[in-house]
């Protein structure tokens, strides 16, 4: 028997519109979802190897329970009523010493996070984080202060741009697959591209121009090249006139930095910073600074961010083809969205443990900042947090320092992993509750801005092969455990679908034709002349934002060079590459093929002066670790940094593949749990140092 299901691929966080086809019950092929015109039938590798997980038997096959000291690999293997009766007893205990906001829960956040807040609330928490403060939350806050609207909203048209401009954005390995196939099919149509990295990523290949930055210095790049735009009024006169507040605040900030001056910090010759900027004011308004995703790197990456969106502004690349333009929701479509379960729950009356939203007050309340747990959970103020649910979250991997998390940990009376793998979290908690497969679940239905706002469904392909559950029939089993059924009323995940849909006109059979329901016929553009909406306390684009001032945090921050380490030390740095997702695949036995150990990239010159050659052994050390890894020694890399693929050096024995191959980054970045970039709530995760020295 044959059959082919429309679903939504969960390789890695982006979430692609898939086509599965199964044969007797098992997945025998998955593909882009044809009907998806910006996808296709593509897929990246990652994407591919959803058959490898679905079948590999190295992953967590029922619940279990820890019977050992946390981390020591002892378990019990229990049945669903056992591990959720377990769970629900901790809970019940900690509630009645410490309220609901005593649990906390983190999680991969996007559009499914719904239902992992109706948890939270139902229990009575505002602690909901995301990953976020690790990944994109500088980039978020970067256009939020300025343009009013979040990170995903802001969208860019790379088919249509005369000159894309990326800032460590290694957009053709870090991958989104609709992204780069319209980047590839904007190259093909004569686009140019400036890639801007101190190492050469693939990305850096497929460049017209490449700069090997020095590290740390975008921020002085992007205010030299403002300084030019102004200076040599190559900028968008009336534009910036009609649609922006605080423009002559900018012109006065942007004066002292010059394109001689940011060449003394860049490395990037004067000359050619004044001659990019004459070409991207040629070919504006079609042109797109990126302002970057994973910016959880420096002390000003905030600011690095911002001001490349402030460029596109200056450019006039603002809801423009070619350029940068804004998702809409249903609403802009005349259409109703989903109906959200937390809309059910009542409202948390405890103000957030991390304090974001009252004491921190420029920073998105939503998921918080997740480092800011770690004290609350170790001093137990401003109140105690005494359970820990990680949820498609591994924060041991995903966190700076795992060494000092665990030690954090030791105060939590429950630390409960929920995941598809033995993740480092998952081995070192007190429950593991397996969820069922992307493959092998259904999900709640999510809402997709765009040009033409749609509705997606990731429902399941195939049944469970071993005793694992999807997540809403997790949290309505613990909810009814603590009492709590009546806030979440319903059985099966159409009873779910069924509400969600109940304001739409949008019925659950519309799903079954293409995989998604389209909202709009036609995309949806804002008038550019007099119909631009900017959701800021303005409305305009807040060049100096109201909000940023207003919190003490200034709109534009005087630059400071980036520190340097210790002598003789070099800065570590980190990201991924096209078929790996983080750590959650190293183990996946197709994926493990292609790669099976990281390597260093070092500089040639300076592994020459350290004796090290390619292909050899290298010991990297600071006072947090110390490892071994085989050195990769390149001229595409700065002087200043080393650079390895971020995920493995795995600790877990369950995962043989991966288990000890290669070597972990997030060991060495001690003291970084409590380092970040104060304007935009991301942690500095390339303020780490090392020595790299040959192994004896
Ligand atoms: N040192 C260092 N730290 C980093 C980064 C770095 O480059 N270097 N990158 C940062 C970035 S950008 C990000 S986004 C974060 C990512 O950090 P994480 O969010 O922790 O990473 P992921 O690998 O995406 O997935 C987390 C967990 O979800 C599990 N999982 C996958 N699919 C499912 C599912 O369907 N259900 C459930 N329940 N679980 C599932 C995986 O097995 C994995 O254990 O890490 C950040 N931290
Ligand atoms: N294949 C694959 N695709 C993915 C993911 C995945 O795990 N695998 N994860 C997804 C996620 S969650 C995210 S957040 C995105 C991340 O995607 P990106 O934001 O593109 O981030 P990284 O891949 O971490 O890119 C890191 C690059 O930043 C460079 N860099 C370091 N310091 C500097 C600096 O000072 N200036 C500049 N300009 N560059 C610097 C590094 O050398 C490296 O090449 O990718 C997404 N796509
Ligand atoms: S980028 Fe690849 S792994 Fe991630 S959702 Fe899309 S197809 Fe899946
Ligand atoms: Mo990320």
């Amino acid at each position: 028997m044959k059959k082919s299901v429309y679903s939504i691929c969960g390789m890695c966080a982006v979430r692609c519109p898939i086509r599965v086809e199964v044969e007797n019950g098992k997945v025998v092929w998955i593909e882009g979802n044809p009907n998806d015109a910006a996808m296709g039938r593509s897929l990246c590798a990652k994407g591919a190897s959803g058959i490898a997980l679905e079948y590999d038997h190295e992953r967590p096959q029922a619940p279990m329970i820890r019977v050992g000291p946390r981390g020591a690999g002892q378990w019990k293997i229990v049945s669903w009523d056992e591990a959720l009766d377990h769970v629900a007893g901790k809970l019940k205990t900690i509630m009645e010493k410490h309220g609901g906001k005593a649990i906390a829960l983190s999680d991969r956040g996007g559009p499914y996070n719904d239902l992992t807040k109706a948890f939270l609330r139902a229990v009575g928490s505002p602690n909901y984080f995301t990953h976020g403060a690790t990944c994109e939350r500088n980039a978020h806050h970067a256009v939020k202060n300025l343009l009013g609207y979040g990170r995903g909203a802001v969208k860019y048209d790379y088919k249509n741009t005369k000159h894309m401009v990326f800032y460590g954005r290694n957009i053709v390995e870090s991958i989104m697959v609709k992204e780069v196939k319209a980047v590839t099919e904007g190259l093909a149509k004569g686009a140019k591209m400036t890639y801007i990295d101190p190492r050469a990523s693939v990305t850096a290949g497929k460049a017209t121009r490449y700069w090997r930055i020095k590290p740390g210095t975008d921020y002085a790049l992007n205010l030299a090249i403002i300084h030019t735009l102004i200076k040599r009024d190559l900028y968008d006169k009336d534009f910036v006139t009609r649609w922006t507040t605080g423009f002559p605040q900018l012109a006065e900030f942007v004066k002292p930095y010059t394109p001689e001056w940011a060449e003394q910090e860049t490395e990037i010759p004067a000359e050619e910073i004044v001659a990019f900027c004459q070409e991207v004011a040629e070919d504006a308004p079609h042109v797109i600074f990126h302002g970057g995703w994973m910016n959880s790197r420096y002390p000003d990456s905030l600011y690095a961010s911002r001001m490349a969106v402030i460029i596109n502004v200056l450019l006039g690349s603002v809801e423009m083809p070619g350029g940068m333009w804004f998702a809409k929701g249903p609403g802009a479509a005349g259409r109703k969205g989903l109906k959200t379960l937390v809309d059910l729950m009542p409202k948390p009356t405890d103000p957030r443990c991390d304090g974001v939203g009252t004491e921190i007050k420029h920073i998105d309340a939503g998921p918080g900042l997740i480092h800011l747990l770690y004290p609350c959970i170790e001093t137990g103020k401003p109140y105690p947090v005494k359970a820990y649910f990680a949820y498609r979250h591994d924060p041991l991997l995903a966190n700076p320092d795992p060494e000092e998390q665990k030690r954090i940990f030791e105060n939590l009376d429950l630390l409960v992993s929920i995941d598809v793998n033995y993740s480092e979290t998952a081995w070192h908690a007190d429950v593991i509750l397996p969820e069922a497969t992307y493959l092998e679940r259904d999900n709640i239905l999510q809402a997709v801005s765009g040009l033409k706002p749609a509705f997606y469904r990731r429902q399941k392909a195939v049944e469970p092969l071993y005793d694992t559950k999807p997540m809403w029939w997790i949290v309505k089993e613990l909810l009814k455990r603590l009492g709590k059924g009546d806030l979440f009323p319903f059985e099966t995940i159409e009873d779910i679908w069924n509400y969600q849909l109940k304001d739409t006109d949008v019925k659950i059979g519309d799903f079954d034709a293409k995989g998604f329901v389209s909202l709009a016929k036609d995309p949806i553009w804002m008038d550019r002349k007099d119909g631009l909406k900017f959701p800021t306390p303005s409305g305009k684009i807040e060049l100096v934002s109201s909000v940023m001032e207003k919190a003490g945090v200034p709109s534009f921050k005087p630059y400071e060079k980036p520190s340097t380490g210790p002598e003789g030390s070099l800065r570590l740095t980190h990201g991924r590459c096209g078929y790996q997702a983080h750590g959650q695949s190293t183990n996946n036995p197709a994926l493990h093929e292609l790669l099976k150990e990281n390597v260093l990239w070092i500089n040639t010159k300076e592994a020459a002066k350290r004796g090290i050659k390619d292909g050899a052994m290298v010991e990297v050390s600071n006072d947090a670790a110390r490892g071994k890894i085989r050195a990769y020694v390149t001229d595409f890399i700065h002087p200043d940094v080393v650079f390895m693929l971020h995920g493995f050096g795995r600790t877990v024995p369950a995962q043989t593949r991966a288990y000890g191959k290669g070597l972990a980054d997030q060991i060495f970045a001690k003291g970084l749990l409590s380092e970040w970039d104060k304007a935009g709530g991301g942690v500095t995760l390339l303020e780490c140092f090392v020595n790299v020295q040959p192994a004896s």
